[in-house]
């Protein structure tokens, strides 16, 4: 496959999986997880036509691991990143001391005004290290990053979670 394919495959997998899975006529369980043959299937007849090959193909070259594969091969779920309900199944975590946010420097005091919201997904994403952080800020413009007392949340009843890919 060509990059561009590869890059427009996995943004509409991000589309379908995260947050419109209705737009091809599919159903996610509550977990998140689609069945790879319906998914092939309803993208065809919504237009946009790949294989499974494709598929695993977008799955193992994505650097930030987005889209995770079930241990029978027979399914796909999106690691993160959704604004519809999905119940991972995952365990609350112990965080770390700190963790980072990386934002846009416009919405700072927005963000020490109100705190820091999800937005449109069902997560607020932190990162473990700065670089990380630096990266994901500086998508919405110049960057800041703010340090997250991860560990005081925690004592405080805050719940942190680790998604498949890290995030
Ligand atoms: C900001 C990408 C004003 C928040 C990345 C962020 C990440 C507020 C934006 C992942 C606010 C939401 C997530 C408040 C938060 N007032 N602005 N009170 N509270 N914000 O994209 O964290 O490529 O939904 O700081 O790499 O930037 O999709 O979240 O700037 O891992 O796999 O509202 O998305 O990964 O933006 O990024 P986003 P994010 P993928």
């Amino acid at each position: 496959m060509l990059a561009a394919d590869i890059s427009q495959l996995s943004k509409f997998l991000s589309f379908v999986l995260r947050h419109k899975p209705d737009a091809i006529g599919l159903t996610l369980d509550p977990q998140g997880w689609a069945s790879i043959a319906e998914l092939i299937g309803k993208s065809d007849a919504a237009g946009t036509r790949f294989n499974r090959e494709d598929l695993l193909h977008v799955v193992e070259t994505s650097e930030k691991k987005r889209f995770t594969i079930s241990t029978d091969g027979q399914r796909i779920r999106a690691a993160q990143g959704h604004s519809i309900s999905v119940d991972f199944g995952l365990p609350a975590r112990e965080p770390p001391r700190v963790l980072y946010h990386g934002t846009a420097t416009r919405f700072v005091d927005a963000i020490l005004s109100e705190g820091l919201k999800p937005q449109t997904r069902k997560q607020v994403h932190l990162s473990a290290d700065e670089a990380t952080a630096h990266r994901v800020g500086q998508r919405h413009g110049n960057p800041t990053i703010l340090v997250v007392e991860a560990m005081r949340m925690h004592t405080k009843g805050f719940l942190f979670y680790l998604a498949d890919n890290g995030v």
